[in-house]
C-alpha cells in the first residue's frame, strides 16, 4: 500500500458537540472559569505538545516507550498479527511504531481531533510500514468512539498512551472506558498508558519545563481564541500556572491573569481580577492498584502491568 493509500474517515468533528467558540463561551461564563484541555490541540498545541514530549523534565513520553520497547515481544503475543489495532488520539503516531513492529497487525485505525496533523502522521505510517493497511478517523474519540464500517480486525485492541486517561476526571475516566468496552466488540482489549502519584517535585518539574514549552502550550490556547474566534485577548496578561494537588492526585494548569482585564467574544466580556485563573487542564495520577480498580468499575479485567524501574509509570492491558 503506498503513502497515499490512507483511508480517511471523517466523523465530524465540527457536529460531535460544541463548537470551540461554544465550548470557550460556556468555559468563561462559569463561576470558576475553566475550558475543556482538548481546545489545546490546534495544530499549533499539537506540535507544541510533541515538542512537550521531548522536554528532559517530562519523562511520561521517554518513560512509556521505554517499557512498550521491553515488554513489546510480551504485548506481541498477547495482541496478535489478526488484530485491528485503534490507535486513540494518535497524534505523531511514534510509540505505535514500537508496537506495529513487533505485533505487525494487519490494520491500523488512528482517531485524532486534529485532522491535518492526523492525516500527516497517517500518511507517514502507510510510507513506512507498506503492509498495513492505514485508517485515519478525524474525529473526538472522547465524545462518542465508533469503528468506521468497514474496519474490522478478528480481534480490536485499543492503544491509548501517554496517560491522556489522566486528562479525564476519575469518574469520567470510568466512564470513558466503559463507553470504550461498550463500543468495541467482546473480547477486545485495551492496552493503556498511566502516568503514577510520585514525588511532587519531579511532577511539579515535568509540566514546568525550563524551555517554557508547556508554558507556550497552555498559552497558545488563548492565542487559538484570537485566531480562531477573532477574541480581544491579551495573551501577554496571562501567565502559565501548573502544580501538584496532592488531595485530588492530580497536576492542574492554569493561566493566571496578571491584572484586571477582559476577554471580549462575540460581543460578550468576560471579566478577570487580578490572580484570578482559567482552569485548562488536570492532569490526574493513579496507583496501580488505583487504577486498576477503576478499569474494574468499566467491566475491565487488568491482564498484565508493566512498569518502569523507578515506578514513574504504568501500562496496562485490560481484556473485556
Ligand atoms: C496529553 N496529556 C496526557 C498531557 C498530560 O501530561 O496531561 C498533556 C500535557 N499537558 C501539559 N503537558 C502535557
Amino acid at each position: 500500500m503506498s503513502a497515499t493509500a490512507v483511508r480517511f474517515h471523517d466523523q465530524h468533528v465540527d457536529e460531535a458537540g460544541p463548537s470551540f467558540g461554544d465550548g470557550v463561551i460556556a468555559g468563561l461564563s462559569r463561576e470558576r472559569k475553566r475550558l475543556s484541555p482538548k481546545y489545546f490541540y490546534d495544530e499549533r498545541g499539537s506540535r507544541l505538545f510533541e515538542a512537550i514530549c521531548r522536554q528532559p523534565e517530562y519523562y511520561l513520553t521517554r518513560t512509556e516507550e521505554g517499557i512498550l520497547a521491553s515488554a513489546a515481544e510480551e504485548i506481541a503475543a498477547i495482541v496478535g498479527p489478526e488484530s485491528l489495532l485503534v490507535e486513540l488520539g494518535s497524534g505523531a503516531s511514534r510509540k505505535v511504531r514500537l508496537l506495529l513492529e513487533a505485533v505487525r497487525p494487519r490494520r491500523y485505525l488512528g482517531i485524532d481531533i486534529s485532522r491535518d496533523f492526523l492525516l500527516e502522521s497517517t500518511r507517514r505510517l502507510a510510507a513506512d510500514y507498506p503492509w498495513l493497511e492505514v485508517h485515519a478517523a478525524w474525529a473526538d474519540f472522547s465524545r462518542r468512539l465508533r469503528l468506521p464500517s468497514g474496519v474490522a480486525g478478528r480481534r480490536v485492541v485499543a492503544f491509548f498512551p501517554g496517560s491522556s486517561i489522566g486528562n479525564f476526571s476519575p469518574r469520567e475516566a470510568e466512564a470513558f472506558l466503559a463507553g470504550l468496552r461498550r463500543a468495541l466488540p467482546a473480547g477486545s482489549g485495551v492496552l493503556i498508558g498511566v502516568d503514577l502519584i510520585k514525588d511532587r517535585r519531579i511532577l511539579e518539574a515535568a509540566y514546568n519545563d525550563a524551555a517554557g514549552v508547556t508554558a507556550a502550550f497552555n498559552l497558545n490556547l488563548l492565542a487559538r481564541m484570537r485566531r480562531e474566534l477573532g477574541a480581544a485577548v491579551e495573551v501577554g496578561a496571562f501567565r502559565h500556572l501548573a502544580f501538584f494537588n496532592a488531595p485530588a492526585a492530580r497536576i492542574e494548569m492554569h493561566l493566571v491573569s496578571e491584572q484586571r482585564q477582559a476577554i471580549t467574544l462575540d460581543g460578550q466580556r468576560f471579566a478577570f481580577e487580578p490572580g484570578e485563573t482559567l482552569h485548562t487542564e488536570n492532569s490526574c495520577k493513579y496507583s496501580v492498584a488505583g487504577f486498576q480498580a477503576l478499569a474494574a468499575r468499566a467491566g475491565y479485567r487488568s491482564r498484565t502491568v508493566w512498569c518502569d524501574d523507578e515506578a514513574l509509570f504504568s501500562v496496562h492491558y485490560l481484556s473485556s
